[in-house]
């Protein structure tokens, strides 16, 4: 249906700059593009729909909810669209349309429902206003996402990947779904990522499946497989690694009783895990976690006044809940910290609170150069403390019993360590991962959760808060909530 001779009047009135009232339709803004619309074209089209009680607006503002073009590419539209909003210094999320839901909406006289077909096809990020950055600690990455279906699709195919000691592989998926999850908005076809980085071609093609069918027939063959199934169960034991939940396998163990029956060696903190197996695989709620960092704070103030008790871990990039606690533990006078953990420990123990515990010492020196700790896995040598704590319960699992066995990893840093230490146990563990690459790859600095240091100029880089880390980094600080990559 030809609704608008294309060939207009040579000279058309230009729209009014300004809003023409509220219009029939309050939720309705339309901003026509002019570009190869044409002023006159634009101009006819303003009045028509004007004539039909559309509100549209001469200039582009945050309050524009419709954006219309004709025979302009989506990356057009979304370039124009970051125009505007820099000259008018306002934000505004609209839909980017085709003239097909401009003609549909004239012919049924109101707005009509926008579908796919409508909207102009993005292939880059353009429209808005951002170029995914490589690593994932130079993107921001909030805990709620658009993406999901997706992101679970491929953590799925990563940990299959690390059950089968393929680290580069599950490291390749783990980086795409980290894409994902810093994307701005939900994603609906392949193209609109355009040439983004750390996507390859196996991630590209599960996420086409889950975008077309729902789901991967990959991932789900993945999760029904009896090794992958297997490997899960164990790995989710307190104590048990990729290794030796893998040489289970290999010795037909299949299930928890196996284990038990086929009397399996089980080192005393495997021993407790599987003792408090159910405990242990229900989350820890965030009301519990802030409430055993108040009962630690307590034990800490007994034998050190001044020690502080930090909620670090998941928690502090604000999830309600978590697989355990992670908690820091230091005091503002260097030395003073020394020897309270164990203090600490023995006192809650003889409170009943304790149900497991294996400590560790500082073995943390700077002698040894800045190559020592950290490294890969992100392991570091701070005292420390692997527990499981009894925690009184009087609803949900373990209510009927009074009581529930929580995860708490206690761990103590020095004050001139703290900063780098809560850096390293806020998480999560890929954007630590990323920090640390960046950091060695891009600045040639040696990054773990004891120091910072300097390899050409053979220094190590104080810092006294999170921030002056970042910034010796030369990156953007990225607030706790935003480092869920
Ligand atoms: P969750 O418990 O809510 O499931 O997730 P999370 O809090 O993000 O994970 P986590 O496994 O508890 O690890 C928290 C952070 O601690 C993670 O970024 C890695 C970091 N971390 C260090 N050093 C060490 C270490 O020596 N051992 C362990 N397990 N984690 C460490 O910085
Ligand atoms: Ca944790
Ligand atoms: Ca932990």
């Amino acid at each position: 249906m030809a609704l608008v001779p294309l060939k207009r009047r040579r000279r058309a009135p230009s729209p009014p700059a300004g809003p023409l009232g509220a219009g029939r339709f309050p939720a309705v803004v339309l901003c026509l593009v002019e570009k190869r619309m044409g002023a006159s074209r634009r101009a006819f089209l303003t009045q028509l729909a004007r004539a039909k009680g559309f509100r549209v607006d001469g200039a582009y503002s945050a309050a524009v909810t419709h954006v219309v073009s004709e025979q302009n590419s989506g990356d057009e539209v979304a370039r124009w669209l970051e125009q505007q909003r820099e000259e008018c210094g306002s934000g505004g999320d609209p839909a980017l349309l085709d003239i097909s839901w401009f003609t549909e909406s004239m012919g049924a006289g109101r707005p009509v429902e926008i579908e796919s077909r409508h909207r102009l096809r993005v292939t880059t990020l353009a429209p808005l206003g951002q170029q995914m950055a490589p690593y994932a600690c130079q993107r921001r990455t909030p805990l709620l996402h658009s993406n999901q279906p997706l992101t679970e699709a491929l953590e799925t195919l990563a940990e299959e990947a690390s059950f089968s000691g393929s680290e580069g592989r599950s490291l390749a998926f783990t980086r795409a779904a980290s894409v994902l999850k810093a994307l701005p908005g939900r994603l609906s076809a392949l193209e609109e990522l355009g040439p983004l980085p750390g996507i390859g071609e196996h991630s590209r093609r599960v996420i086409q499946d889950v975008l077309e069918d729902g789901i991967s027939v990959e991932v789900e063959r993945v999760k029904l497989s009896e090794r992958y199934r297997t490997m899960k169960l164990f790995t989710k034991i307190f104590g048990v690694g990729v290794r030796t939940a893998s040489r289970w396998y290999q010795e037909e163990l299949r299930t928890l009783v196996d284990l038990q029956e086929r009397n399996t060696k089980l080192t005393r903190q495997q021993q407790a895990g599987l003792r408090h197996y159910e405990d242990l695989n229900t989350p820890v709620e965030r009301g519990e976690a802030e409430f055993i960092g108040q009962m630690v704070q307590e034990a800490v103030q007994r034998f050190l006044p001044g020690a502080s008790v930090t909620l670090a871990g998941g928690f502090r990039r604000g999830k309600p809940h978590g697989h355990d606690i992670d908690l820091l533990l230091t005091h503002p006078e260097a030395g003073r910290e020394v020897g309270l953990l164990s203090r600490v420990v023995s006192w809650l123990d003889s409170q009943g609170l304790i149900l497991y515990q294996h400590s560790q010492e500082n073995s943390f020196t700077l002698h040894e150069g800045p190559e020592a700790p950290g490294g890969r896995d992100l392991l570091d040598r701070f005292e420390r403390c692997f527990s499981i704590f009894r925690l009184e319960v009087r609803e949900g699992p373990g209510a009927a019993r009074g009581w529930k066995a929580v995860r708490v990893d206690l761990v103590v840093a020095p004050v001139s360590q703290f900063p780098f230490a809560l850096l390293g146990w806020t998480g999560s563990r890929h954007f630590e991962r990323e920090l640390r690459r960046f950091a060695s790859h891009e600045r040639k600095m040696v990054l773990n959760s004891h120091t910072l240091y300097d390899t050409r100029r053979n220094l190590f880089l104080p810092a006294a808060s999170e921030e002056e880390i970042f910034q010796h980094l030369g990156l953007e600080c990225v607030p706790p909530a935003q480092r869920n990559a």
